[in-house]
């Protein structure tokens, strides 16, 4: 049995990859490790319960003792999902990012360096490049973050990186572009504009709405991590983008017209400070290895407004409380 160990496995993307892991590798004991913040969901685990082969453990990653318990037993692989995610929380407060995703993120690599693990798997992001304007980022490039959250993940990045250059860790580090997908919390752009529409509300949409980013649906970046760690190089940075370029206005319109709500529900406030124009990735390397998205964005779009729209018993719980405060100072309405 290979021993593994999930953290922010609760969440949207570590979710999807608990799952993933358990159905693709019958030889995996799998441990998550969650703090369950305002955006773990135990909910998304769930189905997993009474499985053998997982055990939930809730701990912060930022705390030695509880990576420890939930380690105790041994472990071979640690993947790193376990981060504070939403960008515009990080202009609100950034202590919370320094905290688990530098911090925490150091806290794995003491134990892994520790423990001696097989691998250790960084999930990084495609923001940890800044925006680019023309062209696609390359692993290589300068890494230029513009907000705290970007910024605390691109110094998580490169640590998880320097404990291979240092001590030989066996690291591997993927900066996927945004994902989208079923269990997303309703902060990020595509889950709130879905449940917001199914509930007739207005879709705040920042700026111009010519933003762009590429779109990756959840499960084509649950299938990349595996082949980075099973084929890849340790000590590399692999980019793992959807191909699915858009402008968040296109997004917004098909989201209403699918619904079949007016485009009046679309509303402009006031942009996003530091708000990255576009991000686009140069997936070449990863894609020598065998990788490429599967799912169309148009079908995963679909796909993921009819999760929304049939498991309203999991996203209307969540709009309530902590988040109604956070959506009103947020967006002032
Ligand atoms: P999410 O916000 O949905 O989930 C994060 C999870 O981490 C939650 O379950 C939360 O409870 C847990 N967590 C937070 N702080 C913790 C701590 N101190 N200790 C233990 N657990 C803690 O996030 P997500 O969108 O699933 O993102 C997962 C990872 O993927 C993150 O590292 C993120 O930076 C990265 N990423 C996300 C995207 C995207 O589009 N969502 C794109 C590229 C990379
Ligand atoms: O209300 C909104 N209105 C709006 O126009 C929100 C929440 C977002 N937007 C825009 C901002 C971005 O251009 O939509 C785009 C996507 O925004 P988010 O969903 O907040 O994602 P982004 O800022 O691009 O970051 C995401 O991708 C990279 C994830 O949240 C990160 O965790 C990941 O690393």
């Amino acid at each position: 049995m290979t021993r593994v160990l999930i953290t922010g496995g609760a969440g949207f993307i570590g979710s999807h990859y608990a799952h993933h892991a358990l159905q693709a590798h019958p030889g995996w004991q799998v441990t998550v490790l969650d703090k369950l913040t305002y955006a773990g969901n135990p909910a998304n685990l769930q189905d997993l319960e009474g499985n053998p082969r997982y055990r939930f453990v809730r701990g912060d990653i930022a705390s030695r003792q509880d990576v420890e318990r939930a380690i105790a037993g041994g472990v071979d692989i640690i993947f790193n999902f376990a981060a504070e995610t939403h960008v515009d929380r990080s202009i609100g407060d950034p202590e919370g990012f320094i905290r688990t995703d530098v911090y925490g993120t150091y806290t794995l690599l003491e134990a892994a360096r520790a423990r001696g693990v097989e691998a250790f798997v960084q999930i990084s992001t495609d923001e940890v490049y800044g925006s680019i304007a023309r062209g696609r980022s390359l692993e290589t490039d300068a890494l230029m973050p513009t907000n705290p959250y970007s910024a605390s993940k691109a110094a998580a990045d490169r640590l998880a990186y320097s404990y291979f250059a240092t001590y030989n860790l066996p690291v591997f580090i993927s900066r996927a572009s945004n994902n989208y997908g079923p269990n997303q919390y309703p902060e990020k752009v595509i889950p709130l504009f879905v449940t917001n529409a199914l509930e007739d509300k207005p879709l705040p949409l920042y700026g111009d709405g010519q933003n762009v980013r590429d779109w990756l649906y959840v499960t084509d970046h649950c299938e990349a991590i595996d082949v980075m760690l099973e084929r890849g190089t340790p000590g590399e940075v692999y980019n793992i983008g959807g191909g699915n370029e858009r402008r968040n206005l296109e997004i917004t319109e098909q989201i209403l017209d699918r619904l079949g709500k007016p485009r009046t529900l679309l509303r402009y406030v006031q942009d996003r400070p530091g708000h990255d124009r576009r991000y686009a990735l140069d997936c070449s390397r990863i894609g020598t290895l065998g990788w490429r998205p599967r799912v169309p964005f148009e079908k995963g779009l679909e796909e993921t407004i009819a999760w929304y729209a049939a498991n309203r018993a999991w996203w209307e719980p969540i709009k309530t409380g902590e988040y109604l405060e956070y959506y009103r100072k947020q967006y002032r309405i």
